[in-house]
């Protein structure tokens, strides 16, 4: 299969095949070279970063895909940790492509020395829980074993690919990759027939590009999506000045509101202004571009179903004035979910690509796909021959990357089957019967409901302040009381309740993945209150968690 991770770049000899660290950190994308730098340079810890990939970057150096690009702006979707980083990076746009933003960790990678940290082509394999010497004995797939104080997983919560078990799928005579682990050569798509199953933000981004490339392309649509434009720009030496001199105040913004975004959430609702008004506000945010658009408008969209049709009618009016073929424009018109119960993407010309002659959409929910054959798809009503497939099917969010590693607590209770209805967090920090292990944005934290860099800073500086705290006061070990983290689940699904986001089939409730058990995973109640409640839960010296020397 074409899209295997690239393994053909440094692959360094392990230094020992048994080693004793403080810190074993899984991952080294924006969350593990964070967690890098705090522990060892902060904290004076002796950490080590074990990563997959053959290089640094996490979902920046799996997600490859064309067209692949941030959709938080580029100056806020960033560390803020250093204010010399601050100062000398500069990002080319608002939205910056996937090289650029894995240039970025490399350059942190570098200016940060972390590298000597972190062991590339090495995965993680298990780390079980030995009660007697309160460690961590971790291995890998290169033969080590590593016994740790603590183990942070810092895995990403969009990282393991969700390939769907097509019938034929293995037969199939052409080329296939996933967008989440695409090849680090590129595919080139010149003159060839490409189907593209999936339309979430990684298909949205890729179907433009492909498009401009391919001599045909063929999307197939499971569920309409709504998609807001992103108006990218360059950011010009003077926008720029002005940021830098901002920087201080663009990110404590970031850790005031909801999502984790510099700009005003304003508490009014839809219907507290005139239909006229309304209109004139989503045209406003629609011709900006961005987040904004749901962030920005008004308080009650995601909580009010009538507010929300509101959002929902414009959109579906753009897609009408846009996409020239009333057929297409209706197939391309969610109808199913409310705006932004599924995670929402933003585009470059993404419903004006079905203008093209060479694109055509298929409605896979009418007729579904029976099999993939050597020669392309089959539907119920159509074959379609292709050379390429591409799927944008997303992933097994927020625990498959954690349950991928066999994970044994104490008394050899795998997280596997704790989690087995769904997976149980304190905070979303740490799992009841696994002490010292900590989870960056695990599920039950606001994690990819917020802008992931300010989620992460946050969970970082949260653990090291908690490890520093136990060194000081003589705690060996720290977990979560049962009861505080049957508390907490309850309490995320009670909130979760109150929103709209319970009325779609998303993967923040695990419904993408056959089989999952459906809970809702992140924390909606946002950021404010989730900071609120971490610091109050450390000022009491660690509330709801069992401490002991
Ligand atoms: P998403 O948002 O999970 O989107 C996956 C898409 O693939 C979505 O349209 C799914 O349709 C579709 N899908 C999934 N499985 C199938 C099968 N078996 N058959 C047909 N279609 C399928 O993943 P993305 O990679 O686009 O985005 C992930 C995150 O990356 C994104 O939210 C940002 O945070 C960045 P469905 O809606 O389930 O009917």
């Amino acid at each position: 299969m074409p899209n295997r991770p690239n393994r053909a770049g440094p692959h360094p000899a392990a230094d020992e095949a048994s080693r004793s660290l403080d810190v074993v950190i899984i991952g080294a994308g924006f969350a593990g070279l964070y967690a890098l730098y705090r522990f060892r340079d902060v904290l004076g810890l002796d950490a080590r970063v074990y990563e997959t990939g053959d290089g640094v970057g996490g979902t920046w150096y799996w997600n490859r895909y064309p067209g692949a690009r941030c959709d938080s702006e580029s100056f806020y979707y960033s560390y803020s940790f250093s204010e010399e980083l601050e100062q000398e990076w500069e990002w080319s746009s608002k939205y910056p492509e996937q090289p650029e933003i894995l240039a970025y960790l490399n350059h942190v990678a570098d200016r940060f020395d972390l590298r000597r940290d972190i062991q590339l082509c090495t995965k993680v394999l298990s780390a079980a829980y030995d009660e007697s010497a309160a460690r961590w004995e971790v291995t890998t797939d290169r033969g080590e074993r590593i016994s740790a104080t603590y183990v942070v997983t810092a895995v990403g919560c969009l990282s393991a690919a969700n390939v769907p078990e097509i019938p034929g799928r293995d037969d199939f005579r052409g080329d296939w990759y996933h967008t989440g682990a695409w090849p680090k050569q590129g595919v080139d798509f010149s003159g060839k027939r490409v189907g593209l199953i999936g339309t979430g933000s990684s298909g949205i981004q890729a179907t433009p590009v492909i498009a401009a490339q391919a001599e045909h392309l063929t999307v197939f649509q499971r569920t309409p999506n709504y998609t807001v434009p992103t108006r990218n720009a360059r950011l010009r030496p003077e926008e720029w000045a002005k940021i830098k001199r901002d920087y201080r105040a663009i990110r404590q913004k970031t850790r005031e509101t909801q999502a984790g975004f510099p700009y005003d959430v304003l508490e009014r609702s839809a219907f507290d202004v005139s239909d006229e008004q309304r209109r004139e506000i989503y045209e406003q945010l629609w011709a900006e571009g961005g987040f904004k658009f749901l962030w920005g408008s008004f308080g009650d969209l995601l909580r009010d179903k009538r507010a929300n049709h509101t959002a929902a009618e414009f959109i579906r009016s753009k897609i009408r004035e846009i996409v020239k073929d009333p057929g297409t424009a209706e197939k391309l018109c969610p109808t199913d979910h409310p705006y932004g119960s599924k995670r929402p993407p933003i585009d470059t010309d993404y419903y004006v690509t079905f203008n093209r002659p060479n694109v055509s959409l298929v409605d896979i929910k009418r007729s579904p796909i029976v099999e993939i054959t050597p020669q392309g798809i089959r539907t119920e009503d159509a074959t379609y021959e292709l050379d390429t497939i591409v799927f944008a099917t997303g992933f097994d969010a927020m625990t498959g990357s954690l349950l991928k590693i066999d994970l044994r607590g104490v008394g050899g209770l795998r997280l596997a089957e704790k989690w087995a209805a769904g997976p149980r967090t304190y905070l979303g920090l740490q799992v009841a019967g696994f002490p010292n292990l900590f989870t960056i944005t695990g599920p039950g934290s606001p994690s990819v409901l917020l802008n992931m860099p300010v989620a992460i800073e946050q969970h970082v500086d949260w653990i090291s302040d908690c490890i520093e705290q136990m060194r000081v006061k003589g705690f060996r070990t720290i977990q979560p009381q049962l009861d505080a983290e049957d508390a907490w689940v309850e309490h995320v699904n009670e909130v979760a309740k109150q929103t709209l986001f319970y009325e779609a089939k998303s993967w923040y409730l695990g419904a993408n993945v056959p089989g999952k058990p459906q809970v809702f995973m992140p924390y909606v109640g946002g950021q404010p209150l989730y900071r609120q409640k971490c610091e109050a839960v450390a000022t009491a010296g660690y509330a709801g968690f069992e401490l002991r020397a």
